[in-house]
């Protein structure tokens, strides 16, 4: 069969992936969802013809938009992740020994649904002991949060439900949501086809936290293959990665990636200086 998705990632890049079936396809309240199956990575989440997650290269993402801001921490114990519905995030979270609670801040339950019913590895721990989820807007929720020590903003692009997630004032509440020596993470898009979303989170969250990082991953299926995430930084943070997480499983993050992520290309580290 030749049925292809294509995602305009920007009006002049697409990606076209060849889908094997359409399993899922709703207009929630807030967006378009759907489910492929493509034949290069597996089934596959878009939201409003975007890709957020496919089976194949998932774990990229979610290991590092997480256990990066968790190793650095001196002993993350209350953990939340706004947005992020399909659960990916909070699995990997849990994986950290100290961790007491995980909360996902979803505004949207139909793609908490579409990720039980169809990605079942990827929201496997949704309903953890330890999970505990709501679903509400991220930026009323932040404001009356307080004494996080990790917040990650696990984000759709800037467009529709997100937009308010790229906004410093957003990220001033998370800083006020966070404990003394709080860390946030937001996925922060592409260099090569987003530098200015680049610059805007970078200097969004620079303008709200003392210490600012920029760390990058490749995930194939995203715009440009190249994405960068950005870390604000309130106070202390662990200088060596613990003891116990050195044998926690994962598949992209280690010890050493974790150390070397935060090397920046010369055209990117010019980006965000
Ligand atoms: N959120 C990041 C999606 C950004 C991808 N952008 C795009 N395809 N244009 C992913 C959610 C995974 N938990």
């Amino acid at each position: 069969m030749h049925i292809w998705f294509t995602e305009n990632q920007t009006e002049d890049v697409s990606l076209g992936l060849r889908v094997q079936s359409v399993l899922w396809h709703e207009n929630t309240a807030y967006q378009e969802l759907a489910v492929l199956d493509t034949a290069a990575y597996g089934r596959m989440l878009t939201l409003d013809g975007a890709v957020q997650t496919t089976i194949a290269d998932e774990f990229v993402y979610h290991e590092m938009i997480t256990h990066v801001p968790l190793s650095l921490h001196l002993n993350p114990k209350k953990v939340a992740v706004i947005g992020g519905g399909d659960g990916g995030s909070i699995r990997e979270i849990l994986k950290h020994p100290s961790v007491e609670e995980a909360h996902l801040i979803e505004i949207d339950d139909k793609v908490v649904a579409a990720a039980k019913r169809f990605f079942p590895e990827i929201s496997v721990s949704l309903d953890h002991d330890k999970a505990f989820v709501h679903y509400t807007d991220g930026i009323a929720w932040v404001k009356e949060a307080s004494n996080y020590d990790v917040i990650i903003v696990d984000s759709t692009d800037p467009v529709g439900p997100a937009e308010g997630l790229f906004k410093p004032e957003f990220y001033q509440s998370i800083f006020n949501a966070l404990g003394e020596h709080g860390i946030m993470v937001a996925q922060s898009e592409s260099p090569f086809l987003h530098p200015h979303l680049v610059q805007r989170v970078f200097h969004g969250v620079r303008s709200a936290f003392p210490t600012t990082r920029l760390y990058l991953a490749s995930v194939p299926t995203y715009p440009s293959g190249l994405w960068s995430f950005t870390m604000g930084v309130k106070g202390e943070m662990a200088t060596q990665v613990r003891p116990e997480l050195f044998d926690m499983i994962t598949r992209y993050w280690t010890p050493k990636l974790q150390q070397s992520c935060f090397i920046l290309p010369r055209f990117i580290e010019d980006l965000v200086r």
